[in-house]
């Protein structure tokens, strides 16, 4: 067998059978790793190793004051932790962690103790509750949680109803039987575990809006992936920038732009608990940021407050998560002067696979495969479908989709005929003939009625350039005589109102905008709309509401 540092092997075991597994892509010189790796120690020690332990690492506010930390502190701190993983909680190399807290300095220092004890880290979203806990940590079989002591409630009625969960130690307490006091008599060296290339570091559950949740298992190596594809293509960061940014670090957009990415290049990264997009903009301000990452909504919503904030230090902004209107891009730009980098990602893929630089951005597309990735567009047998023609988004690359224990395997990775091996995001797109994905909408979320597909993410984006509508959402009802209706629920801005001569007004521009069958026949005025800790709109919602 092939070296694993894994005395565990749960994780291995559950891995799906070898036949339903993504085919992988090195080809590029950056992707050319050696055999046994341990992505913390290549991110942490080496940097600290290479004379960069000075440097600082992560910064945040600590009661409204400036606090930072260099590598070396941190690589210190994430030392101890695993002292006490493998010394006081007793665990063994597989065994996994889940890891629960809002974005600070010991949410990463535990990231990295976790990986360098050749654990499997299991991070999870600050607002799941115990139910979501619960399934999570049933099905990667976690023994042992550290926890941030604000999400202790939920924690704790998770962990009531968990045979597996064993040991919990809270963190950011400092009292009796805290992460913390634990730690301080440790030792700040730590021989990492000589992990494989291939064992798994992290299960990332998906933020997916329905079903059951589905942990994807990723590997050493494809941590690094994810940093030497989009931040080396499209992002080119310095060790002279400020990361910030909104994303969970247990969602892997944040995991990347908030934490491996910053620490790939010897960068830094502001770490903050809760932001809005009024207080991520005072963020940039205050700590001169230079790359932000967040969603779209955030930009939209950023674009109407940037002119009370100083944003000179700001140059690269990066979208993910949904798609990115281009109405909210040019509004972005008008506020801030920049062009924002898109990008679609999946917590399957780790992170994003296409994007543009800002030189090459093309209006409504999301951008290119991006070097290292191959993307196409196919029709239900499997073939290519022309430039313009609207089919499913299949890609591969260095990393791709490996669910622990889940059927669902089945759904996104084609086992079978010529595209075998190739990823299916459950994305429908289209292309130009210069190799551009313009986004549709999500397979299953198509509005078919009277016999046309609509996409509703079209309708939002002509919805969204008229100028009293802060955000919306389209969605498909149904229907006796058309089976499904376009449906907005609709947003306004202040000084506007939701009557009936707003409807018409708005159903009439949409139609002006684009085909005529797409315009809405169905709209709803709302307060806000549902939205994912991720920034997705959960469509599932709307629809429900009617
Ligand atoms: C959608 C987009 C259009 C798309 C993610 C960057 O979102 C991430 O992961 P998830 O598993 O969701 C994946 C799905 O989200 N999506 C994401 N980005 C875009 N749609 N344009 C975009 N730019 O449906 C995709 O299949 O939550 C994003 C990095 C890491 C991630 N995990």
């Amino acid at each position: 067998m092939e070296h694993t540092a894994h005395v565990d092997t749960f994780v291995r075991d559950n891995l799906p059978p070898k036949n339903r597994w993504p085919q992988l892509v090195f080809e590029l010189p950056e992707l050319q790793y050696p055999r046994r790796l341990n992505c913390a120690a290549e991110l942490l020690d080496r940097m600290v190793a290479g004379g960069g332990g000075e440097r600082t690492v992560i910064r945040t506010l600590v009661e409204s004051k400036a606090y930072s930390c260099t590598y070396r502190a941190l690589l210190d701190r994430a030392n101890q932790i695993a002292h006490v993983l493998s010394e006081d909680l007793k665990l063994k190399p597989g065994n996994r962690v889940l890891l629960r807290a809002p974005n600070n300095p010991m949410m990463a220092a535990c990231w990295f103790a976790v990986i360098k004890a050749g654990l499997v880290a299991v991070p999870t979203m600050p607002l799941l509750r115990s139910t979501e806990l619960k399934q999570i940590i049933d099905k990667a079989r976690v023994g042992a949680a550290l926890c941030d002591l604000r999400l202790k409630e939920e924690m704790e009625l998770a962990r009531a109803g968990c045979r597996d969960m064993k040991q919990v130690l809270y963190f950011n307490d400092g009292g009796a039987g805290s992460l913390e006091r634990n730690l301080a008599a440790k030792s700040t060296r730590f021989n990492n575990v000589d992990t494989a290339a291939d064992d798994a570091c992290m299960i990332a559950f998906t933020s997916g809006t329905t079903g059951r949740p589905k942990g994807t298992v990723h590997f050493h190596r494809d941590v690094l992936a994810m940093c030497d594809c989009f931040p080396r293509s499209c992002l080119m960061p310095t060790q002279n920038d400020i990361f910030c940014g909104t994303p969970p670090l247990a969602f892997t957009f944040g995991l990347g732009g908030l934490l491996c990415f910053p620490m790939r290049f010897g960068a830094s990264t502001v770490l903050m608990e809760r932001l809005t997009p009024d207080t991520l903009l005072g963020t940039i301000e205050n700590f001169k940021a230079t790359i932000c990452f967040t969603a779209p909504t955030y930009y939209r919503q950023m674009a109407g407050l940037a002119r009370n904030h100083d944003l000179g230090s700001l140059k690269k902004c990066v979208s993910a998560g949904e798609a990115l209107p281009d109405s909210t891009r040019q509004l972005f730009k008008e506020a801030s002067g920049i062009e924002i980098i898109d990008g679609i990602g999946a917590t399957e893929m780790i992170h994003i696979f296409i994007s543009h630089t800002p030189e090459r951005v093309r209006r409504g597309a999301t951008g290119y495969a991006i070097p290292g990735y191959e993307a196409k567009v196919i029709d239900e047998a499997g073939m290519p479908c022309a430039a313009g023609v609207v089919g499913r988004l299949a890609v591969k690359g260095p990393t791709g989709c490996r669910y622990l224990a889940d059927a669902r395997q089945k759904d996104y990775v084609i086992s079978k005929g010529n595209m075998r091996g190739w990823n299916l995001t459950g994305d429908a797109y289209k292309t130009d003939a210069d190799g551009y994905f313009y986004y549709q909408a999500r397979t299953d979320d198509m509005i078919i009625s009277a016999g046309y597909n609509i996409a509703g993410p079209e309708v939002e984006a002509a919805l969204l350039q008229h100028p009293a509508v802060a955000e919306c959402g389209v969605v498909g009802v149904a229907d006796a005589e058309r089976g499904q209706i376009v449906k907005a629920c609709v947003v306004l801005k202040s000084g506007y109102t939701g009557n009936e001569p707003m409807v018409k007004e708005l159903q009439e521009f949409v139609k002006k905008t684009i085909a005529l069958y797409k315009y809405p026949r169905s709209v709803q005025f709302v307060a806000s709309l549902p939205r994912t800790e991720t920034g997705k709109l959960q469509r599932f919602r709307l629809r429900q509401a009617g």
